[in-house]
């Protein structure tokens, strides 16, 4: 078997190249990553010195290239995990979400008519289902929730869903979807609100929260989404969508004041700034087709996870700092001079 992880030097993506090395040495594994701003080479360090995987860095919506990879290397399975991924730069600057996140999955889509593969998995998020309301608690996304999307970037992903399924309906191609909740793990940019904390309450620097906090996200640690996916691209049928999510909501303010103890750091350092525009307020994942279909169990429930992932960032700081040290550093100060 041969599986072609595209944003592997990401943060799931990179995961779920480690995941895969892991669980099936016997597959060979390649990574296809541009290297942009979010993609980092350090951390696939370790998946490097593994002879079953190779690292390609390439663009998803260099067509030529991209055909040419497919017609040399014959994949099985396409995960596409490579996108822009940031809500607030997506705000800042749509026009790279579109191109890559619609245009690139088209690209990878007609390669993969070209060359044959027997499954494209496309990574998408739960965000395309736009945001419930605080006062309804009883209101999950399932997988027939319509399409409402807040951001750029969640157009772009929804967008993509779309074009996955009319590529389903129209071209027979052998394809699933995956809408997972929010992730937090090992390697997770430090633009990111989890890892954005971490790394400045560890400086006793001011960590700002949006509005009120209010906002509630839906946690789950990113190896039970690695989990999710290698079961969907073995067991899932073609054609269909399925969420991920394990269930555990917190409020934004109940994950910051989480950290701050977990680092015995005060919560005098909380800074509340400008909301984000047009912020979504609550997410929330109904996983119960990929539990009863797949029998997908999340194992990290987040009290767990989040010492998990404080103790990774503790014992990581060069991976954190040497992105801090770079371009990030000036992309901070454009982001929340003025807040
Ligand atoms: P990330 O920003 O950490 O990584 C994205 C990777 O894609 C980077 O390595 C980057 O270099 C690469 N990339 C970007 N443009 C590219 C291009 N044109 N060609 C090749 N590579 C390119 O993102 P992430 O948080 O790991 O998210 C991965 C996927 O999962 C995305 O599709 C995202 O929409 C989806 N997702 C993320 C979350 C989350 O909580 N982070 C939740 C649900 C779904
Ligand atoms: O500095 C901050 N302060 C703050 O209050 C940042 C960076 C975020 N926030 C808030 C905004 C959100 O309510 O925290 C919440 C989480 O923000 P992000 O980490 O930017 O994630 P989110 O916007 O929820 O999107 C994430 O989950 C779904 C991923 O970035 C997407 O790629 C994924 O599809």
């Amino acid at each position: 078997m041969k599986i072609l992880v595209t944003g592997g030097a990401g943060f799931i993506g990179s995961n779920f190249v480690y995941y895969l090395l892991k669980k099936y040495p016997e597959y060979k594994v390649v990574c296809l990553d541009m290297l942009t701003y979010a993609g980092n080479l350090e951390t696939l360090e370790d998946a490097l010195k593994n002879e079953n995987f190779t690292f390609v860095k390439g663009d998803i919506t260099d067509r030529d290239f991209v055909f040419d990879l497919f017609s040399s290397e014959g994949f099985d399975v396409i995960v596409n995990f490579a996108a822009e991924s940031h809500v607030d730069r997506s705000i800042e600057d749509p026009g790279v979400f579109l191109k890559t996140n619609i245009l690139g999955t088209q690209v990878l889509m007609d390669a993969s008519r070209e060359y044959p593969v027997k499954r494209f998995h496309q990574v998408s998020t739960d965000e395309v289902y736009g945001d419930l309301p605080l006062d309804r608690p009883e209101l999950f996304f399932v997988e027939d929730t319509p399409l409402h999307t807040s951001s750029p970037y969640s157009a772009s992903k929804a967008s993509a869903d779309l074009l996955v399924l009319s590529y389903f309906r129209t071209f027979k191609l052998p394809v699933t979807i995956s809408r997972c909740s929010n992730n937090y793990g090992p390697y997770h940019f430090p633009e990111k609100l989890i890892p954005l904390m971490i790394s400045r309450a560890l400086k006793d620097e001011s960590l700002p929260v949006y509005g009120k906090g209010e906002n509630v996200r839906d946690w789950l640690y990113v190896e039970d989404h690695c989990s999710a996916i290698d079961l969907i691209i073995h067991k899932g049928r073609v054609g269909e969508v399925y969420n991920i999510g394990g269930h555990n909501e917190r409020t934004n303010l109940q994950v910051v004041k989480t950290i701050l103890a977990e680092l015995g750091k005060p919560e005098s350092l909380i800074h509340y700034v400008t909301d984000r525009p047009g912020h979504d307020m609550r997410y929330a994942i109904d996983p119960t087709k990929i539990k009863e279909e797949l029998g997908w169990e999340p194992e990290t429930k987040f009290d767990d996870g989040i010492k998990l992932t404080v103790k990774w960032y503790l014992e990581h700081k060069s991976w954190w700092e040497n992105i801090l040290n770079g371009e990030y550093q000036n992309y901070f100060d454009k982001m929340y001079q003025d807040r």
